[in-house]
């Protein structure tokens, strides 16, 4: 009779143990994971303890981790308990492990300083607006990602995805290839996965182009969309947060839950109001390329004949055709010789003054920093030349934002001719040729992120394929502000149709490891 309840015992252990083995870590999606929760076969404390033994274990080599967050585990159990007690939150990531980009605000233990160890010890007065949301939807916060320093707004020498807090982040495709940046950290980390879902932050590229470059799928929203209060600023009218993760599903939660007002963000007065009823999951539809008119801007697209990019475009193409998208080929951005020899310059010149404005106002808001001003932070890397290699990577940017003195006649000129180019240009291409999406390749040499930027519209990229040395390739859809449904239908639709991610083999790597 005693051995009965131990046999059962027994067989319970047995049926826990299998149950755990049926959940697959690897590639776990938000779907797979919350199915996982509800069936009771997955605990968040465990999947926490999956990803920082994946951090443990790959950080030393990848750097796509600044910090993880010592609550972290904690918060996991609060999730569980919650959960056991029937106090499900709404939004789909009760529970779902988190990792920041780290200029990111996060009030608690982990520290917000954009690589930078001039902000090292700064304290944030609250959390950022996206934290704020991710926290009320039950996330965990993982920890931060590691970037290019200042979201590489501190010299144009600084190398894709190196911080002097974060070390060099690799791509986990070759891990001598560049893994861009400036969210590197959050790319590498989904790609290899180190956390279920990322955030990364955008100005001009900076999560496109790493999303890209890892093989993961990146949304940037129309700015305004996400709050970017609390977060470490470049310029208030180009910068965006946004979701990087493994899948389209995934970002599209993500963006769910992090869109929508923040009464310390201006902007999101105005943006939330593309927010549609009923959200953003409903556009997850697999006919979704069905009627939708894609403009092909060749420019993009001019790889050799026979390549591995030519071959997977032009099979690409043929998807989508085969999945009832009309694509009109050969188009061109009015004004884009224009956006290719000025744009850059004109940019800048907004950037730079809208920078040491942004930054200033955000440092002086600090509880406590060991920095206030943007002339500080630069005193402090003159002073700390060797931590924060400045002999080598120089921080010219820094001098230039420094030098100007707020928003005047040259940059709003600069202002003007940048909106000038987008209304003349993507906006007219869009409403002559009745466009829902524009499609660009997306690689290191190759992305339409300058055209999305100077006016604040949003883009998706999605994984289109490996080209020589493993180096990872995407596509790019892009639209104008508030178009993510139709971005959303058109990209997702894509991906079920192709299906091209693959994680990086990093056995390869073992003896790094
Ligand atoms: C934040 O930085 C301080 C100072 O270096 C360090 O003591 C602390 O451990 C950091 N926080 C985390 C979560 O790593
Ligand atoms: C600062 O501005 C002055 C005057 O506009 C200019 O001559 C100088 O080159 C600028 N310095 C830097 C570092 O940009
Ligand atoms: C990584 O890229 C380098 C060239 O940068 C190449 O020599 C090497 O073979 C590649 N490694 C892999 C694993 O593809
Ligand atoms: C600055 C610039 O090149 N603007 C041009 C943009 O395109 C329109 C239409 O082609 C031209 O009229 C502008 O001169």
């Amino acid at each position: 009779m005693a051995a009965l309840p131990s046999f059962s015992l027994f067989l319970l252990l047995l049926l826990t143990a299998s149950q755990l083995q049926a959940f697959e870590f690897h590639e776990a999606t938000v779907d797979s994971i919350n199915q996982a929760f509800a069936a009771g076969h997955l605990t968040s404390r465990q999947l926490v303890e999956f990803y920082l033994d994946q951090i443990r274990r790959l950080n030393p080599l990848l750097r796509a981790v600044i910090e993880v967050s010592p609550d972290a585990l904690r918060e996991a159990d609060r999730a569980d308990a919650e959960r056991s007690s029937g106090r499900l939150r709404s939004g789909g990531l009760h529970g779902i492990p988190v990792l920041l980009k780290e200029n990111i605000g996060t009030r608690g233990p982990l520290n917000t300083t954009a690589g930078s160890f001039a902000l090292l010890g700064s304290v944030v007065p609250q959390d950022a607006g996206v934290v704020g949301r991710l926290r009320r939807a039950g996330a965990v916060i993982l920890g931060t990602a590691s970037l290019s320093e200042w979201a590489h707004f501190r010299g144009d020498y600084i190398p894709n995805g190196w911080s002097a807090r974060g070390g060099q982040g690799r791509n986990p495709y070759n891990l001598s290839a560049d893994p861009c940046g400036s969210s590197s950290g959050s790319g590498i980390a989904a790609a290899a996965n180190m956390a279920a879902v990322t955030l990364g932050t955008e100005t001009d590229g900076s999560i496109l182009c790493p999303s890209t470059l890892n093989s993961v799928v990146g949304i940037k929203p129309t700015v305004g969309l996400t709050s970017r209060a609390g977060v470490i600023p470049i310029s208030p009218r180009q910068d965006s947060v946004g979701p990087i993760c493994r899948t389209v599903s995934d970002a599209v939660q993500v963006l769910e839950v992090i869109a929508g007002y923040d009464a310390r963000d201006s902007a999101t007065v105005e943006a939330v109001k593309y927010i549609p009823k009923g959200g953003y999951k409903q556009f997850l539809k697999i006919d979704g390329l069905k009627g939708k008119r894609l403009g092909i801007l060749k420019d993009y697209f001019d790889y050799p004949l026979g390549s591995v990019e030519a071959k997977a475009f032009e099979k690409h193409f043929q998807t989508m055709r085969n999945k009832g998208a009309i694509l009109i080929e050969n188009l061109q951005i009015p004004n884009t010789t224009a956006i290719e020899t000025i744009g850059y310059t004109t940019e800048q010149i907004a950037l730079s003054a809208e920078f040491k404005l942004a930054l200033n106002s955000y440092l002086s808001a600090l509880p406590y920093s060991p920095v206030r001003t943007l002339a500080d932070v630069i005193d402090f890397n003159k002073k700390h030349k060797i931590k924060e290699k400045v002999n080598e990577y120089g921080q010219d940017i820094l001098l230039e934002a420094e030098n100007t003195t707020g928003i005047g006649p040259r940059e709003r000129d600069a202002i003007a001719l940048l909106n000038e180019l987008s209304v003349k240009g993507l906006e007219r291409l869009m409403a002559e040729q009745r466009l829902d999406a524009i499609v660009t390749a997306a690689a290191l040499d190759r992305l339409v992120s300058n055209v999305l930027a100077f006016r604040g519209y949003p883009g998706i990229t999605v994984p289109a394929g490996y080209a020589r040395y493993g180096i990872p390739f995407g596509l790019c859809f892009g639209g104008l502000r508030g178009s993510e449904p139709k971005l959303i239908e058109i990209a997702y639709a894509f991906e079920q149709a192709t299906l091209v991610r693959k994680p990086p083999e990093l056995q390869m790597f073992r003896r790094n490891l």
